[in-house]
């Protein structure tokens, strides 16, 4: 039964690569790497860089939308992400889209001509208030973003990206201790090989963008952008693994996928075109692989709790919610208070032998006997960085975890109007020695000397950064051998004697990283309830809460859950997770929804 169940997953699952089938009436839609216009492929990431030089000068590519969407407006709210529109398959359409107007950046110019502190700087709506409008407006003026004219695509900027490259490093050099190796394949895929199986169309489908033209040439046949690799490497994999001796294989590669949502965009949350790492590897035996999956999910959990500082919670995915071609996926799950919403972090895949026996991934054991091998796959995106902005970020602009933040500490130096010229040089000289002094204990400084700008509007600029400490640096701290320092987080103000500074900052700042994780912690188990029945489960979702329940474990009710928990105003809740870590289920707990016997525990919650 087990088995026949994993072939239709699997079936579901490539049926999610049949090309929908008319690409005519093109959505004139370039997705970020492909110029509209007859200059042929620009590619923006540098792994496939290379691509470029494969397409002639003269040659246009154009993406068709996978299928007819309704627009996606960007600046309205996130919590305007209610229940997905159905999904249809149809002819696509030329669709314009008006390119969203950016909320000015910082309108306070805070020049000291416009006299005294900046106004205006902060942000127009509270976090509270209107999440939604916040969050849009956050992720613009602290320049983590710009919107772009292609709806659902943004452009990571140089704040969000080196926060992008704190996560890479921390996750790649974790992966290559386990034995993980990086490649890089390529972006397209082939229609043949997404129609490896065709029996069922659902699932995927309508997500996947294809290439269909090339100059004024419609192409003989269209070629798929990836939305994941599974068909791009494991055709691969069967050429390569022979013998017992070529496993295990783990490859990872950093890239990008496009995956055409119909769903409303949000930056970094859901977005057509995003970044990830994407890991798959085989294995000679189901208790390696599975091992490896764990691994791999403790790795997810660093990444969101040691270095995000956004509390997760491990767990395995219900029938309903896992990836269809997986034997079982593992996840850690986060929980936004404000929208009272789930969102899913990362996941890791146990493929079991799903895919090895589709792709004929097979080895030879020890007695010569050909085995297929056991597959993970898993995957962790810059949805990552959203999360953590939603979770820490305040009225005032983003609040960055120290181990986060691209600088950790801003020095400015406060001369008054009358302070004379060899105490303002004597101050930045102090400002320098004191930046090279935490540089020598890794601590990453910045320092705000511009006389254009006012202290007050500098506190602002850099509170909407978020970096976790300014030191500052006045006439009188210049006579007591001092500084002072502002938390970020809580605004606490403390003063520190000149010979302390390198000593202090480090320790201060792992203080910070600690409680912004414990404060996330508790509020995350303030909105956990424990619910016995369904009028409890409401009660805690109306509350914006997840729900954490015994459960008889059945499809059936997922789907009815969902059904009765849909209100005018709300999606209905699914399951989040069944999680490692939960109470003891006594004999005779009975399901929360139906009654009957419960066989776990399961955390639900309307979800992102
Ligand atoms: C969208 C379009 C086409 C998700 C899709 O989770 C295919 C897919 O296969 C698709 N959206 N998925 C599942 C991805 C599974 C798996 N791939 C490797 C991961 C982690 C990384």
């Amino acid at each position: 039964m087990l088995t026949r169940l994993c072939q239709l997953s699997c079936k579901r699952f490539f049926a999610a690569y049949l090309p929908i089938a008319a690409v005519t009436g093109l959505g004139s839609v370039a997705i970020n790497n492909f110029e509209l216009r007859r200059i042929g492929l620009t590619v923006a990431f540098s792994e496939v860089q290379k691509l470029k030089t494969m397409a002639s000068v003269e040659e246009t590519v154009i993406v068709a939308e996978a299928a007819e969407a309704a627009p996606a407006p960007e600046a309205a709210p996130v919590e305007a992400a209610a229940a997905p529109k159905e999904k249809k398959e149809r002819a696509p359409k030329e669709k314009k889209e008006k390119p969203k107007k950016e909320p000015k950046p910082e309108q306070g110019d805070g020049k000291k001509a416009a006299g005294g502190d900046a106004k205006g700087l902060g942000l127009k709506n509270g976090k509270k208030d209107n999440f939604g409008e916040w969050y849009s407006e956050l992720v613009v003026a602290s320049e983590l973003i710009s919107y772009y004219d292609v709806s659902g695509c943004y452009i990571l900027r140089p704040w969000a990206y080196a926060m992008w490259e704190v996560v890479q490093a921390w996750f790649d050099k974790r992966i290559k201790q386990l034995g993980v190796q990086n490649s890089y394949f390529p972006l397209f895929i082939t229609e043949d090989v997404l129609n490896t199986e065709k029996d069922h169309v659902e699932g995927f489908a309508p997500e996947v963008a294809w290439v269909t033209k090339c100059g004024n040439t419609t192409m003989e046949k269209p070629i798929a952008i990836r939305p994941t690799s599974e068909t791009v490497m494991y055709p691969y994999f069967a050429q390569w693994i022979r013998s017992h001796r070529d496993l295990p294989l783990r490859l990872n590669q950093w890239t990008n996928v496009v995956r055409w949502e119909f769903k409303y965009p949000t930056p970094f949350i859901r977005s057509r075109e995003f970044l990830w790492q994407e890991g798959h590897t085989a294995f000679a035996t189901q208790e390696e692989a599975e091992r490896e999956v764990l691994d791999i999910l403790e790795l997810y959990r660093g990444v969101y709790e040691d270095l995000l500082a956004v509390p997760v919670t491990k767990g395995k995915k219900s029938k309903k919610e896992q990836f269809a071609g997986a034997f079982y996926t593992t996840t850690v799950e986060a929980y936004i208070p404000e929208t009272g919403r789930g969102i899913q972090g990362a996941t890791s895949h146990c493929l079991g032998q799903n895919f090895s026996k589709m792709f004929n991934i097979q080895f030879e054991d020890d007695d010569r006997q050909k085995q297929y091998a056991w597959q993970n796959s898993w995957g962790l995106t810059t949805r990552s960085l959203g999360v953590m902005i939603m979770t820490h970020a305040d009225d005032k602009g983003l609040v960055l975890p120290p181990r986060m933040a691209p600088k950790q500490v801003v020095i400015i130096p406060i001369p008054k109007a009358n302070t004379a010229p060899e105490m303002v040089q004597a101050m930045m000289d102090k400002v320098a020695e004191l930046k090279e002094a935490l540089e020598k204990q890794d601590v990453r400084v910045v320092t705000d000397t511009r006389n254009n700008y006012t202290p007050g509007w500098k506190y602002n600029h850099w509170e909407l950064k978020g970096l976790p400490l300014r030191m500052e640096l006045g006439p009188k701290d210049m006579d007591n051998g001092v500084v002072v320092l502002a938390r970020r987080d809580t605004g606490a103000k403390e003063t520190v004697a000149w010979a302390d500074v390198a000593a202090r900052v480090p320790v201060l700042l792992e203080t910070i990283q600690a409680d912004m994780f414990a404060a996330a912690k508790a509020r995350t188990a303030t909105c956990t309830e424990v619910c016995h029945s369904f009028e409890e489960f409401m009660t805690a979702l109306n509350n914006k809460h997840m729900a954490l329940t015994p459960w008889a474990d059945e499809e059936a009710i997922e789907e009815e859950v969902k059904k009765k928990s849909t209100t005018p105003d709300a999606m209905g809740a699914k399951t989040l997770c069944l999680p490692f870590e939960a109470p003891e289920l006594p004999e005779g707990t009975k399901c929360f929804y139906s009654g009957k016997p419960a066989k776990n525990w399961a955390l639900w919650g309307r979800s992102y």
